[in-house]
């Protein structure tokens, strides 16, 4: 992907247009300014980055031959499935501003420069349901933190550079020195599993085990005490009698949080986080 190939798609009206954002200054612009009747809106793309608008356009790695194979070569040397977007921002502006993503992201600068302040995570390894900041964002105290301290670290991208930005690491950036040329850079998504992930899936099999949906006594939302007790008994005596190696193929199998991603090829044999351990019984 180079400047030049983004600015024949766009100049063009080639680009998917459920496949990109618009974005300044931290706000997602509406699809009506740049979309009618599901089709671009003529020149409007262009018209928008004259006015400091960053474009991004998404799942590179379904779209892009030389991307799709790269990340799926990527999945399958690191065993995570990955995905690809890539960001165009006229030079002195911005796009997304303060906030963090529940991957790990790659960010390969090819042309023109960014500018990335980074914050250690307010929340360690977070994950996909707590990625709040998509519908509420920072809390007040949040937002004042990161106003009102220096970054961790402030590092320039230039072409050739890449950064790796752990799962959680706030991450601020923008396009410095006005008038120079826009910035584009790859960003790949490396999406870990996590045991969260793990005990979720297990859990919503439990709905078919009857004796998960018998009610509680009508005595008030919250079940007393006791009642966590036999929850918890109810639990690991479920856990005692799943198939343990059904439960890994299936686990293996689920494929939710991955569509759209480029999985690992070897989903047979899994590596690192997506391992249930097949031998180890959790109950009696
Ligand atoms: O440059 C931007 O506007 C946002 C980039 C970003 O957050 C990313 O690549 O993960």
């Amino acid at each position: 992907m180079s400047v030049e190939e983004l600015n024949l798609l766009i100049d063009t009206d080639c680009l998917n247009p459920r496949l990109i954002a618009l974005i300044k200054d931290g706000q997602i612009l509406k699809s009506q300014a740049y979309i009618q009747n599901n089709h671009l809106i003529p020149g409007a793309i262009r018209r928008h980055l004259g006015e400091g608008v960053t474009l991004s356009v998404r799942a590179l790695h379904e779209t892009n031959p030389a991307i799709a194979a790269f990340c799926r070569q990527l999945a399958d040397e690191l065993g995570h499935p990955t995905q690809a977007n890539c960001y165009l921002t006229p030079s002195g502006h911005q796009g997304f501003a303060h906030h963090w993503d529940p991957h790990i992201t790659v960010i390969i600068q090819i042309s023109g420069k960014k500018t990335w302040d980074l914050y250690a995570p307010m929340i360690p390894d977070p994950v996909y349901p707590q990625l709040a900041w998509t519908t509420v964002g920072f809390t007040d105290t949040q937002r004042q933190y990161l106003e009102s301290h220096d970054p961790d670290y402030s590092i320039t991208l230039l072409p050739g550079d890449v950064l790796w930005i752990p799962r959680g690491w706030i991450h601020n950036p923008y396009a410095p020195e006005a008038g120079a040329e826009p910035s584009l850079h790859l960003t790949i998504g490396i999406v870990q599993r996590t045991f969260h992930w793990v005990a979720t899936r297990l859990l919503e099999e439990a709905i078919h085990d009857p004796r998960f949906r018998r009610a509680l006594p009508p005595c008030g939302a919250i079940p007393a005490p006791e009642k966590l007790g036999e929850t918890w008994e109810l639990l690991a005596s479920w856990f005692g009698s799943l198939d343990l190696t059904q439960a890994a193929a299936d686990l293996d199998a689920a494929t939710d949080p991955d569509l759209g991603l480029a999985l690992p090829a070897a989903r047979s044999a899994p590596s690192g986080l997506v391992t249930f351990p097949a031998a180890t019984s959790l109950g009696d």
